[in-house]
């Protein structure tokens, strides 16, 4: 069994705003995540084939360079399969093998002891596939509380980055600025590259040559808070480079745990008591759930459960409060 955070690796964390842990579990543990996803990917395939949109599914080129000959043949075919595993305002692909990595006991130890309590919530998750010089790989600088309600800003939500392969600087892992989550959410911007939010190098809290390359091996995984300032840069590799954010909080942070409407109309409208209960949530439109609980292991999902619940969600119409509204970028010569 993988031994639990040491205390130097909790202040580390506390500390920097950040933790690398080479060796949360076995490499191997990764292997049927891998799998589903590549499962998926060949669904996705088999079906534009199907539909006379995609001549082959390149499937002898295996999980780590597939979706890449996919994306070189049809750049409308391998834009549908991404769409389709990261989802669009959320939701997107999962399977009980990712729920199987969301309940990992290694990382339910590693989370219990960064947030300081046995009650632990995830929340929503993204999956990644950041394709070689794909530009829309390259995520700006930004704090992960800029995607989030305002009212979570002085929460702990962890992100828990999970590399599928080792990731590194060739292959785009993520760089961090050290030391710089205690202050507020620093001002960003919409329509950073491909789409994302982005925090201007002038408003960062630090010069960005100080950040950290935070390379971590498969089996590992990068921790960070909410208010952590990163980033993602170029995929320069020949293969994919795999990973998910997975995010979790202790159970007395905001979080819809146990909501879901009491009806849906046939445009997946919830009753008004849904929306209005649900807006406390630090990300209300997709679902939290609670993890891990010797208080209250009865209040612990299960897969079924959580596929349920994430189907109630996926039906239900983006009625929600507006996470936040950021400034968009100017243009040059704006
Ligand atoms: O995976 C990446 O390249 C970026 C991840 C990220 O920005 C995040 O998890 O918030």
């Amino acid at each position: 069994m993988t031994p639990p955070l040491t205390p130097q690796q909790v202040r580390f964390f506390h500390e920097e705003g950040y933790l690398i842990v080479p060796d949360v579990f076995p490499a191997s543990d990764l292997e049927p995540v891998r799998q589903s996803l590549h499962g998926e990917i060949n669904r996705l395939a088999r079906q534009l084939e199907t539909e006379g949109r995609l001549r082959a599914r390149h499937e002898e080129l295996g999980f780590d360079r597939q979706l890449s000959a996919i994306f070189r043949e049809s750049k409308e075919c391998g834009d549908a399969i991404i769409r389709s595993l990261i989802g669009e305002r959320g939701g997107g692909f999962y399977s009980r093998e990712i729920f199987d990595l969301i309940v990992h006991p290694a990382l339910l130890r590693a989370i219990a002891a960064l947030v300081g309590s046995e009650e632990v919530v995830a929340s929503p998750y993204r999956i990644r596939p950041k394709l070689p010089k794909f530009g829309r790989g390259v995520v700006p600088w930004h704090q992960d509380s800029g995607y989030l309600a305002g009212l979570c800003d002085q929460h702990l939500i962890i992100t828990c980055w999970v590399p599928f392969v080792d990731a590194t600087a060739d292959n785009g892992c993520m760089e961090i600025l050290p030391r710089t989550h205690r202050g507020p959410v620093f001002q960003h911007h919409a329509g950073g590259n491909a789409d994302f939010l982005v925090i201007r190098d002038q408003d960062l809290p630090d010069d960005p040559r100080k950040a950290i390359t935070a390379a971590c091996p498969s089996g590992g995984a990068v921790f960070m808070t909410n208010r952590t300032p990163h980033c993602s840069t170029p995929n320069l590799s020949d293969h994919i480079r795999w990973s998910v954010d997975l995010r979790y909080k202790a159970a007395d942070v905001p979080n819809n745990v146990g909501l879901e409407p009491a009806s849906l109309d046939a445009e997946g409208n919830a009753d008004a008591k849904f929306y209005e209960d649900v807006n406390v949530a630090c990300y209300p439109p997709e679902a939290d759930f609670l993890v891990h609980s010797a208080a209250n292991p009865g209040r612990v999902i299960d897969y079924r459960e959580y596929s349920r619940l994430r189907d109630v969600f996926a039906r239900t119409r983006p009625s929600f409060a507006e996470v936040r509204a950021w400034p968009t970028l100017a243009k040059a010569g704006e």
